[in-house]
């Protein structure tokens, strides 16, 4: 492989600069390039020098240095430590592409630690997800899967496949061994259980997208319930017009919110009623779009009287509504479901903040919250897996032939191995091949 070399810090003027040089050339490189290369150095251990062209110091800079595997990419690597000027890490790249490095693609340091073993497809998403994350919640979640506890798990997933699969095919492939298969009712049931445990983890989805992309909470309801006020009191600060004449609000109005860690974006909507004025009618039809495509539905009513307008009935599959009645202070109708609120009492942020969190975390699969968050491509990756168990365990309820449960059961499996990104036919022969001395 090609040594390359990339800055690894961003663009533009600060104290420090770092690049980074990844291959086996990349010690020789960086000995041409220093003023002064130490005699005995530790991989691990870094140095100071001069880095000169044609006898003329370019920067002076800190020298990192470490040896594969023992390292990030799993290859040889160096970083170079430069002033923070564009000018410098341009010309230290430059001289490194003489020396015989290349350019790096982007993400190409972590392709190379995934293509040396350093990291799974689950850890390599990991590294994206802690540069991203906007709250502790989430930073917690990426460090969490950058300890590969989903790798592992999926890994544990995978071993009682090929168990299963191991028994099957040897059954299939080697009727004369003598081998009595575990098809029963035995082997059907660590199916199902192997199916219940990878949709558990399925359930995990919505609490990753919340954390990575933020929970869409729209706030809708009748004019003047006070959805403005309730917005402001949210982001604390006036944000948005607050008047007692009904239909104040046209435009949707978004801000960024964070509810105990977890990253929401509000959206406050125009209040829907019959009205002839067209640009209020825009407002009113906006917001019944941001309301389809919501996560979370703060629908609001007045709480002094019943709700004239029944919006819950439009809530859609996977969307969480939370039904407030606010104006409490004036009276309560309790007719209606709605938790009472007032926007004006004391203590109401900390009051509705306590009852949204609740809310939010009843709607998430608890046991695994902390463990797991997956992403959309897993998510993908293990409903296919989720399918392919299924189909098999059809086809053995079915009383198929083996063959056709196998099937299911490898496609499953190939799903599991494309969430961690490794092959499976060496593991399935290998666990065939221990356990039933084939070819003996
Ligand atoms: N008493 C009382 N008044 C409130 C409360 N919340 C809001 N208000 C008042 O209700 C009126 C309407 O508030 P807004 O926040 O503008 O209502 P809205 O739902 O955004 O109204 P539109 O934008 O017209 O749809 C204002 O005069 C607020 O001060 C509350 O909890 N109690
Ligand atoms: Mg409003």
């Amino acid at each position: 492989m090609e040594t390359i070399v990339a800055r690894i810090t961003p663009g533009g003027r600060s104290a420090v600069a770092l690049i980074r040089i990844s291959g086996r050339e990349s010690w020789k490189i960086v000995r041409q390039l220093v003023s002064r290369f130490p005699e005995s150095i530790t991989p691990g251990s870094f140095f100071y020098s001069k880095i000169l062209e044609e006898g003329k110091v370019v920067d002076d800079v800190v020298v990192s240095l470490w040896k594969g595997p023992a390292s990030y990419t799993g290859e040889d690597v160096v970083e170079i430590g430069s002033h923070g000027n564009p000018l410098i890490v341009q010309k230290l790249i430059e001289l490194c592409i003489a020396a015989g490095a290349r350019f790096a693609q982007p993400g190409e340091f972590s392709q190379r630690a995934f293509t040396h073993g350093k990291m799974d497809l689950t850890q390599v998403e990991s590294v994206i997800d802690i540069i991203s994350a906007s709250t502790e919640v989430a930073l917690r979640a990426a460090h969490a899967m950058r300890e590969g506890r989903l790798g592992l798990k999926i890994q544990e997933f995978k071993g009682k496949l090929i168990d299963l699969l191991a028994h099957l095919e040897a059954y299939i492939d080697f009727p004369e061994e003598d081998i009595t298969p575990e098809t029963g009712e035995q082997f059907q049931s660590r199916v199902i259980d192997l199916k219940e445990e990878t949709d558990l983890l399925l359930k995990t989805a919505p609490y990753g997208k919340a954390i990575r992309e933020g929970i869409r909470t729209v706030i809708v309801g009748e004019p003047n319930v006070g959805k403005s006020t309730f917005l402001n009191l949210l982001l604390r600060e006036k944000r948005a017009i607050v008047s007692d004449r009904p239909g104040t609000t046209r435009d949707t109005i978004e801000a960024p919110y964070q509810l105990g860690g977890i990253p929401l974006v509000l959206v406050d909507t125009a209040g829907q009623r019959e009205t002839e004025d067209s640009i209020e009618q825009e407002g009113i039809d906006r917001a019944r779009q941001g309301m389809a495509q919501a996560d979370l539905v703060i629908y609001l009513i007045d709480a002094t009287k019943p709700d004239p307008l029944r919006l819950d009935r439009e809530q859609k599959a996977g969307q969480l509504w939370v039904k407030i009645g606010n104006k409490a202070d004036l009276g309560l109708n309790l007719h209606e479901n709605a938790f009472p609120f007032s926007c004006h009492e004391s203590g109401a942020v900390e009051k509705i903040e306590r009852f949204l969190t609740q809310k939010i975390l009843d709607s998430m699969p608890t046991t695994t919250l902390s463990d797991f968050a997956i992403n959309a491509r897993q998510e993908g990756a293990l409903r296919l897996a989720s399918e392919n168990l299924q189909r098999g365990l059809d086809s053995l309820l079915q009383g198929e032939s083996p063959e056709y449960a196998s099937i299911g059961l490898r496609a499953a499996l190939e799903a599991f191995g494309s969430v961690v990104g490794l092959a499976t036919n060496e593991d399935i022969l290998d666990s065939l091949f221990k356990q039933f001395c084939i070819g003996k």
